[in-house]
Parts: structure tokens; sequence; C-alpha cells
């Protein structure tokens, strides 16, 4: 008989012990739109272990392809069944129409180190973005840079003629296929899925992204000419569904705001380096490949159609598209003064 209750004494406490452990430990989803070692799975693990060195929580990690495409882990983020999303604004200005800021050419410096630092600095980043993703459901955990965009195309483009007639693949907002017909291109939307088989049998000409994912998934084997045109940066964003993010306890915000400052930290240092080194990976590789990097003359011929794209942006957004690009041109301007 004593043993018997010790026993379900014993069983109830273990019980209420699992109960209690339960409630608190939460295992969390988080996707995001690469695959395995790339930059945002880089940063995916970077806040997964932050997070699981620190409390009690989980975090599963799904890559692309694993819950569809961009789109598709977006809505399901929006809709509650995944709590963490890796979107880029080229897949979020659909959504939000100010995140296609990024997509006014010429806009952002080249420098690595300047942009790092307007990154890092920037009220426009750290403080407007914010609010802007908050009023479309989505608390914005960090905004940060994964490389230079580079175009392949099926020839070297030094000047906006060598785009006639060609399809230029561009991510799904509608900016981008102004900036790409100002380039004097056909911009063609396509979500991710569809670019290695498009380049590979024609239905487009070309595309952008930064060196890493170039090489890393494939492009230059369907796409050998990298032309350097220096007119922006692939940015990404990390955000949580707002509703999940507002109902996490004080101590458990100040968890996932620790893990992403850590995920940053360790993506910066990442990505430092990374596009010479997947640039000699390509070169190592594709014989026929070849790397045009434009002079500053072919640039300014590039450069000179920028005002009608941020025409362009501003007809998209109401006022808040305009107060983002002056509050944008205002911190590139202070990271620009201090390293200049
Ligand atoms: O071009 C794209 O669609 C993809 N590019 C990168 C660098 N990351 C994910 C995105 O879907």
């Amino acid at each position: 008989m004593k043993a018997t209750k010790l026993l379900t004494a014993a069983s109830v406490g273990a019980l209420l012990f699992g109960l209690t452990g339960a409630a608190h430990a939460a295992n969390w989803r988080y996707a995001h739109e690469e695959f395995e070692g790339d930059v945002q799975d880089v940063f995916a693990y970077a806040f997964k272990e932050h997070v699981e060195a620190n409390s009690d929580h989980s975090v599963q990690v799904y890559r692309f392809g694993e819950l569809g495409e961009s789109e598709d882990i977006m809505d399901q983020t929006l809709s509650g069944i995944l709590q963490f999303v890796n979107q880029s604004p080229g897949f979020t200005g659909a959504l939000i129409p100010s995140a296609q800021i990024f997509f006014i050419p010429y806009l952002m410096p080249t420098d690595m180190e300047t942009v790092l630092e307007f990154f890092d600095e920037s009220e426009a980043i750290n403080e407007m973005f914010p609010e802007i993703y908050a009023e479309h459901g989505l608390e914005l955990l960090k905004m940060y840079p994964e490389g230079e965009m580079v175009v392949t195309a099926d020839e070297p483009i030094t000047e906006p003629a060598d785009f006639d007639n060609k399809k230029i693949r561009v991510m799904t907002n509608p900016l981008l296929s102004e900036t790409y017909s100002s380039f004097g291109a056909t911009p063609t939307p396509l979500p991710w899925g569809e670019v290695y088989g498009g380049l590979q049998t024609g239905i487009i000409d070309g595309q952008e992204n930064p060196i890493f994912w170039i090489e890393s998934g494939g492009l230059y084997e369907v796409s050998p000419h990298l032309t350097f045109t220096s007119h922006g940066w692939f940015t990404t964003a990390m955000m949580a569904n707002k509703d999940f993010f507002d109902g996490l306890s004080e101590e458990d915000q100040q968890l996932v705001r620790n893990a992403a400052d850590a995920a940053y930290d360790h993506t910066i240092e990442h990505i430092q380096g990374l596009a010479e080194e997947s640039l000699d990976k390509i070169m190592e590789a594709c014989d026929e490949c070849t790397v045009t990097r434009l002079n500053d003359e072919q640039i300014e011929d590039f450069k000179e159609r920028a005002p009608q794209v941020e025409e362009a942006f501003l007809e998209m957004t109401d006022e808040t598209g305009a107060e983002l690009l002056d509050q944008f041109k205002e911190d590139l301007e202070e990271v620009t003064s201090d390293n200049g």
C-alpha cells in the first residue's frame, strides 16, 4: 500500500513535471528559401543553436522546397503554421510594396564595408521597416545582405543594348520588373524553382543573383556569362508571425531577439569573402564561363535609368515609400561619408 502510494505520488509528480515542461518547451517551426549551407541556412542554424542553448525550446528548420516556394512559406507563416520565416524582399515586395526599395538600382553602394555599416546603423532598416512589416502581421527581426547582385546571361552584357530581346528572370515583385525594363530587357517574373530549368530550356536568357547562389545553385552551368553591374545587393529578412511573437513571454521575446542578433553577427562574418570564394569555384568548374566587370562609363549607361525606377517606386507606394526613401538616402549618406 505504502509502495503504491509512493509510486502514485512519483507518477503524479513526473506527470506534473512533464506537463509543466511541455507547457514551457515549445518546438518552433522556421522556414527559409535556400539550401543546406547557404546564407539563409547559416542564419537559421545559428538562430536555432542560440535558442536551444539558452532555453528548453527547440527550432525545426525547413529548407527550400520542403514546404514549397517562397510565397508558400510566407502564407504558412501568416496563417500561423510556421512561427518564423526568412523571405527576401524580392518576394515580400509583392505583399509589402515599400520592401521593393532594394530594387531601385544604384541606390546601395557596392563596397561591402559600407553596406554592412548601413545595415547595422540605418534607421530605415532598424526602425522604419519593423513598423511597416508589423502592419502586415509580421514581427521583423533582422534584415541583412547576402551578396552583391550579379547578372548571368547567355552572352556578356556590357551595355543596355545587350539586353535587347533578352528575357531576364526576376523575383516576383513589380519594381524589379521596372528595373529590368529600364535596363532594356524583357523581365520575366518567376519563382525560384523554375529558374534553372527555364535557363536550361531557353525560356529565359538570364537572371540576377549573388555569386554564392549562382555557384551553389549551379546557375553558371546554364547561364555562363557573369556581369558585375554594381546595381544592387541581394537583401533578405527574417521575421516571426506577429501574433505568435506578441503572445510570447517577455523572457522568450528577449531570447528570440538575442538569437536573431547572434545569427546576424555569425552570418555577417560568413558572407565576408564568400563571393570571392564562390567565384573561384565557378571559374574552376566552368571553362566556358566569362566574367565582365562594367567600368565607370558603362555603369553610367545603366545608372542614368535609375530615376525612372525610383519614380515607379514612389508611385507604387504611398507616402510610406517616400518617407522610407528619404530616410534610406539619409542613412546611406551618413555611412558613405564615414567611409568616403
Ligand atoms: O533568386 C531567388 O529566387 C533566390 N535567390 C537567393 C539568393 N536566395 C533565395 C531566393 O529564392
